[in-house]
Order: C-alpha cells, then sequence, then structure tokens
C-alpha cells in the first residue's frame, strides 16, 4: 500500500513528536505523583515548545481543574488530558477553505520567505487535480524571481497565471487577473503578494491597498486573505499575525514548515491568542504537503506512538 495520508502527517510532525509530547510522556511515566514540581516541568516543556505563555497557563489551568474533578492520582494519565485540552483549544480556531463563489479571490500575504508562493503552487495543484479552473496573479512584483518561481508552479500544476513585469503595480496585477478569471470562467484566483517593497511605502500600506483594488474588479473580493506563518520562526509569527490582521483583515492562518520544526506548539498558540482560524499546513516542499487543518487528525498524529 502507498503511504497513508495520516503516516505522512505524522511523519510531518515527528520532531514536534520528539521535541514536545515525548517530553510529556518522559515526565508523566517517570513520576509517582502529580505535584507542584511535575506541574512546572509540564509547564516548562510546554513553553519551550512555543505553546506560549498565555496558552500554557490557560492548559495548565483547565488541567489542574480536571485532575481535582476527576480525582486523578496517577500521572500517566496526564498526556491524554493535555490531549483533550489541546484538542478542544484547536477545534474552535479550525475552519476550511470552500470555493463557493465564481472566481472565489484568495489573496495571500505574509512576510518574505514564509512559503506564501509555495502554498499558491500547492493550492493550486490541489484545486487543479479537483477539477477546477485556477488563474494565478504574480502579484509579488518586487524581484523577477518572485515571477518566475510562481511561473514554475502554474506550469507544474498546469494553470494560467497573469503577470507583470517586474517593479509593476501590484494591485493593477491583481485587478487584471480578477477580470481575467471572471472573463474565463474561472473557479478561484490566487493572488500572490510581496513581503518586502523597494520603495519606502510601508508594506501593510501596500496590502491594504491591492486588497482594496481587487474590491473594484469584484465587489466582496477578496473572499479570503489568508496569512502565511513559518512555524519555525516561533512566537514572532503571533506578532506577525497582530501586524497583518489590522492592515487586511485575515481570515485564516496557513502554517508552514512545521515539519522543520520541533516546536509546533505554535500552532496551539496561535489557535487560543489570535482568534484566527488555521486553515491550512504545511509539512514539506512538495505539492502533496499542503493540508487543510483537521485539528483531530493533527492532535492524533501528534501524540500517536
Ligand atoms: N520544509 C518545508 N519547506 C517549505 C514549506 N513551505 C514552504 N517551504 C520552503 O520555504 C522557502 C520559501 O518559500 P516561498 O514560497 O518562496 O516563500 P515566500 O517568500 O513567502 O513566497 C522555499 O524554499 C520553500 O520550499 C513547508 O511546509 N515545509
Ligand atoms: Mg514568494
Amino acid at each position: 500500500m502507498v503511504k497513508g495520508l495520516f503516516s505522512k502527517l505524522k511523519d510531518g510532525l515527528s520532531k514536534t513528536r520528539k521535541g514536545f509530547v515525548e517530553k510529556v510522556e518522559n515526565l508523566v511515566n517517570f513520576r509517582t505523583q502529580i505535584d507542584e514540581e511535575l506541574y512546572e516541568e509540564l509547564e516548562e516543556i510546554l513553553i519551550g515548545a512555543d505553546v506560549g505563555v498565555t496558552t500554557t497557563m490557560n492548559l495548565l489551568e483547565r488541567i489542574r481543574k480536571l485532575v481535582r474533578e476527576r480525582k486523578i492520582k496517577d500521572p500517566k494519565e496526564l498526556t491524554e488530558l493535555l490531549k483533550e485540552e489541546i484538542a478542544a483549544i484547536l477545534k474552535d480556531e479550525s475552519d476550511d477553505i470552500v470555493l463557493n463563489q465564481e472566481p472565489k479571490v484568495i489573496m495571500v500575504v505574509g512576510v518574505n520567505g514564509v512559503g506564501k508562493t509555495t502554498t499558491i503552487g500547492k493550492l493550486a495543484h490541489r484545486f487543479q487535480e479537483e477539477g477546477k479552473k485556477v488563474l494565478l496573479a504574480a502579484g509579488d512584483t518586487f524581484r523577477a524571481a518572485a515571477i518566475d518561481q510562481l511561473e514554475v508552479w502554474a506550469g507544474r500544476a498546469n494553470v494560467e497565471i497573469i503577470k507583470h513585469s517586474a517593479g509593476a503595480d501590484a494591485a493593477a496585477v491583481a485587478y487584471d487577473a480578477i477580470v481575467a478569471a471572471k472573463s474565463r470562467g474561472a473557479d478561484v484566483v490566487l493572488v500572490d503578494t510581496a513581503g518586502r517593497l523597494h520603495t519606502k511605502t510601508n508594506l501593510m500600506t501596500e496590502l491594504s491597498k491591492v486588497k482594496r483594488v481587487m474590491g473594484k474588479a469584484m465587489e466582496d473580493a477578496p473572499h479570503e486573505v489568508l496569512l502565511v506563518l513559518d512555524a519555525t520562526t516561533g512566537q514572532n509569527a503571533l506578532s506577525q499575525t497582530k501586524i497583518f490582521t489590522e492592515a487586511v483583515d485575515i481570515t485564516g492562518v496557513v502554517l508552514t514548515k512545521l515539519d522543520g520544526t520541533a516546536k509546533g506548539g505554535i500552532v496551539i498558540a496561535i489557535a487560543s491568542e489570535m482568534g484566527v482560524p488555521i486553515k491550512l499546513i504545511g509539512v514539506g516542499e512538495k505539492a502533496e504537503d499542503l493540508r487543510d487543518f483537521d485539528p483531530e487528525e493533527f492532535v492524533e498524529a501528534l501524540f500517536s506512538k
């Protein structure tokens, strides 16, 4: 049998499983009682895995309460409690992307290098496989290589791309793409954007302009604004979420490079502290390494042996 999707997810999360869940298991398996010292060590492990201070404190408070209520004495039972509580946090903050507009316009934003272009390439591949008509917009006009990179993905996925030359106005590219998508009957438009600029214009000012201009090409566009965050940047991801949310009203988060970090606890911090749903996760560089974020499956993969 070919390797199942679940086992691929498990592979993608193996560093976090080692750096986080296995540490918790080692802790609880070698203790005879649940005491303050154990809670303190658990706190250290959670913070070390980038779960974030606030979320860690909340999680521990809930676990302490459950331990009291259920009169739990055996430390080994704490792993299951932790799993339950993490699942509860994540469940509230997940949501899928639905192609319910014609075309559905998805703007992808984030700082440089987080994986925006790669995510668009992976999404293009997925939608194409589903039989959707996809159009890409090369809205990162910062340098020619960024446009070329998107073209490579467009070629691989066999989808169309709208591009201008490097240095062109990103808002104009996005506008043209939406107009083209409407006339060609596309199902989805994926708009790439820059994570940095040549001009002194603030990136946030620029992105909100691109977004506004899209609304002129199609009412209510963009229908989704996905913020891409690199899981390996840890707590920085939280401050980026704050800044981008203020500028462009994020509808969802894509968390990339989970395969490259032992600190995947950042997923929990984002879900519990940011109030934006995590829609997709990246667990590798290939087209099939982008997955819908399914909280139950995620927690199962993370805690699986
Ligand atoms: N391991 C891994 N690498 C990724 C993932 N997503 C993106 N990358 C890599 O991150 C680098 C930057 O990606 P890119 O899409 O160019 O970022 P952008 O500047 O935001 O457009 C590339 O080398 C990608 O292959 C992921 O989920 N896992
Ligand atoms: Mg890019």
